[in-house]
């Protein structure tokens, strides 16, 4: 990644919230000063610069850049989340707050199930600035600690670094293991020295994964296949908590838990089904009637960016920050229930 020190340039149909709010009064405030970690302005906006088609266009070095150039991320935060610079973030991972009997006990709408939170580790760099030896002392850090999982959380850690390409393809078609970064990691710094440091940590019956150095440190991750959404919750928190024992997560009062990108802060989770509403989708706008209605985003079935296939949507909460973890749940949840009667009428 350059440091130009010069304004970027953005195309006339460029609508990334870095164009937007990087003015050139912002640019000059913000152009020469560095994070502790040695992170720039210019390595912050790097990927929304070579990438006009960026939605946010920014990422983070490490907690400091949240400070250090509080100037254009405050403004994006406040937009993508409805969330300003003086409010506190809550959070809530108990389960028992959930109110979520499975919404589709006959498995005819529901595939899967997969809730997700990323973490970093407490006084590091993120990944757009860390070095490679502290992205492997991560990887050595991380796996010590799963490695050392009992019971339904036992299971095995797998560095990408020798994993056979067979293998690698096999669990990524299967949505257990992470694609090589997309070309807005690539121009954040997200994938350098790849694939060292990298790897998947999942249990026996992968239903509980942990994917090392991708977007995040970690990316927590509960799945399986049907509706049984509060399961999925269950595991992930049991699983958090464990891991908490041994490992202290980057966290501050304001923007809750740390992530490279803006728009995971706060609980930095994705809580998501792949649903089957081939009837509905014929009526997208419909569709996204329902889906806005609830907060939800909605992708394809191989992640973001991805298409549907079949008429299997990945369906999830768009709100991460402001909001709790068993809000999210329940914004996925009460959408989900709604997707399922509307297809039902359309049937
Ligand atoms: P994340 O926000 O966790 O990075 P991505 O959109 O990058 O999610 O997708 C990561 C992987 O997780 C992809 O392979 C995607 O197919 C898979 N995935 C997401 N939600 C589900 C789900 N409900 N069931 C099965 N796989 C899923
Ligand atoms: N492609 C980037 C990231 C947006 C959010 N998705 C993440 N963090 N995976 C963009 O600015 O559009
Ligand atoms: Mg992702």
């Amino acid at each position: 990644m350059s440091d130009t020190n010069e304004y970027p340039h953005f195309p006339s149909d460029c609508k990334s919230l870095l164009s937007k709010y990087l003015t050139k009064e912002v640019y000059t405030q913000l152009k020469d000063k560095t994070t502790p970690s040695g992170f720039t302005l210019d390595e912050a906006i790097a990927s929304g610069v070579q990438n006009s088609d960026s939605g946010i266009g920014v990422y983070a070095g490490d907690i400091e850049s949240y400070t250090t150039f509080s100037a254009l991320f405050d403004p994006i935060i406040e937009e993508y989340h409805g969330f300003s610079k003086t409010d506190s973030h809550i959070s809530n991972l108990n389960p028992n707050d959930l109110k979520a009997p499975n919404p589709d006990p006959e498995n005819k709408y529901i595939v899967s199930t997969r809730i997700r939170v990323g973490r970093n580790i407490a006084n590091l760099p993120l990944g757009p600035a860390i070095s490679n030896e502290q992205r492997d002392n991560v990887e050595n850090q991380v796996s010590q600690a799963l490695n050392a999982l009992e019971g339904s959380l036992k299971g095995k850690y797998y560095p990408l670094d020798g994993m056979s390409e067979e293998i690698s393809q096999k669990l990524i078609s299967d949505h257990f293991l992470f694609k090589a970064g997309d070309r807005f990691l690539e121009a954040a710094g997200l994938n350098r020295n790849w694939p060292k440091g990298r790897g998947i940590y999942h249990n026996d019956e992968k239903t509980f994964l942990v994917w090392v150095n991708e977007e995040d440190q970690l990316r927590i991750i509960s799945m399986q296949k049907g509706g049984d959404i509060k399961e999925v919750f269950q595991r992930l928190t049991d699983a958090i908590s464990k891991i908490e024992e041994k490992i202290e997560f980057s966290y501050s009062e304001h923007l809750g838990y740390i992530t490279s990108c803006p728009t995971n802060l706060g609980t930095a989770m994705r809580a998501s089904v792949h649903i089957k509403v081939p009837n509905l989708s014929k009526d997208y706008t419909r569709f996204e009637e329902i889906t806005n209605k609830y907060h939800l985003q909605i992708r394809g079935i191989n992640g973001e960016h991805s298409q549907s296939v079949g008429g299997i949507y990945d369906i999830s909460n768009k709100r991460r920050l402001g909001v709790t973890e068993v809000q999210c749940v329940q914004d996925m949840y009460d959408g989900v229930v709604q997707l399922i009667k509307r297809e039902k009428e359309l049937e």
